[in-house]
């Protein structure tokens, strides 16, 4: 049997296929597709692009997965995506933080890094600052805003006392992989809902995501903004409805 290493070097034949939100279609898992707006789904692709590992990606229906009749044994009970099989030996992962270790265990050729090893910052930002602001209305939302921005700050913060590119340092790192999308969703979302935008001071915080917009990972894996506005709304109106 070839081992991974070799396959990777010879051919770009698939060795998993990844399961990710589709954009709205019919069917609850197709072949062809197009990117939903999951960024957890994102984050995996572009690790796994990153680190050149051949996939097949399968588009699913969110909102009608739980029909998917075998979803909940491939996923532990989870029934949320991303999730992937490994083809080589049949086995299914999920939870995008344990899909990209394990990556990083068996294609340990192109490091990025594992999310309990690199830089732990960002993490209240996404979801529970946002998702407050974004179903905050009246009085309340001033103090809901300023809570997003001081988030925003730890960002800028950690970026200017480190002095380089990425949160990884040079190069990206399993941080900067599962930060940008997220905070590309704030961004987009916040706008399309809120009228959001992210002052300009935020000076090297939006040139971090320039930077990793121009990465050529982040075309193949990041959906297009319509389906994130969209989703933002249907968020809030669901938070606003509960
Ligand atoms: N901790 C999970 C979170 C994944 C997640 O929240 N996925 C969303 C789509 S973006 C989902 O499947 N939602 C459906 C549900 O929770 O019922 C991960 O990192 O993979």
């Amino acid at each position: 049997m070839r081992s991974s290493r070799s396959v990777l070097a010879v051919a770009a034949e698939p060795l998993y296929e990844i399961y990710v939100k589709g954009a709205p279609a019919e069917g609850l898992v197709n072949e062809k597709g197009e990117l939903g707006d999951c960024p957890f789904s994102q984050r995996t692709m572009m690790h796994m692009q990153e680190k050149n590992i051949p996939y097949k990606t399968m588009f699913v229906d969110e909102m009608n997965m739980k029909e998917i009749p075998w979803l909940s044994d491939v996923t532990e009970g989870a029934c949320q995506i991303p999730f992937m099989k490994e083809l080589e030996t049949g086995k299914w992962y999920h939870d995008s933080d344990f899909l990209v270790s394990y990556l990083e265990d068996k294609f340990p050729e192109r490091k990025i890094g594992k999310p309990d090893t690199d830089p732990q910052v960002g993490k209240e930002l996404f979801p529970t600052a946002f998702i407050e602001y974004l179903t905050t209305d009246g009085e309340g939302q001033k103090g809901k805003e300023e809570r997003l921005l001081a988030e925003f700050q730890k960002l800028e913060d950690y970026l200017a006392q480190n002095q380089a590119d990425y949160f990884g340092g040079s190069d990206v790192c399993s941080t900067d992989l599962a930060l940008s999308p997220r905070v590309k969703h704030i961004l987009v979302g916040g706008k399309a809902v809120k009228g959001f935008e992210l002052p300009a001071s935020f000076k090297l915080v939006h040139a971090w995501l320039e930077r990793i917009q121009s990465r050529p990972s982040w075309p193949k894996c990041c959906p297009d903004e319509k389906w994130m506005e969209d989703g933002w709304h249907m968020k809030r109106k669901m938070e606003m409805d509960s």
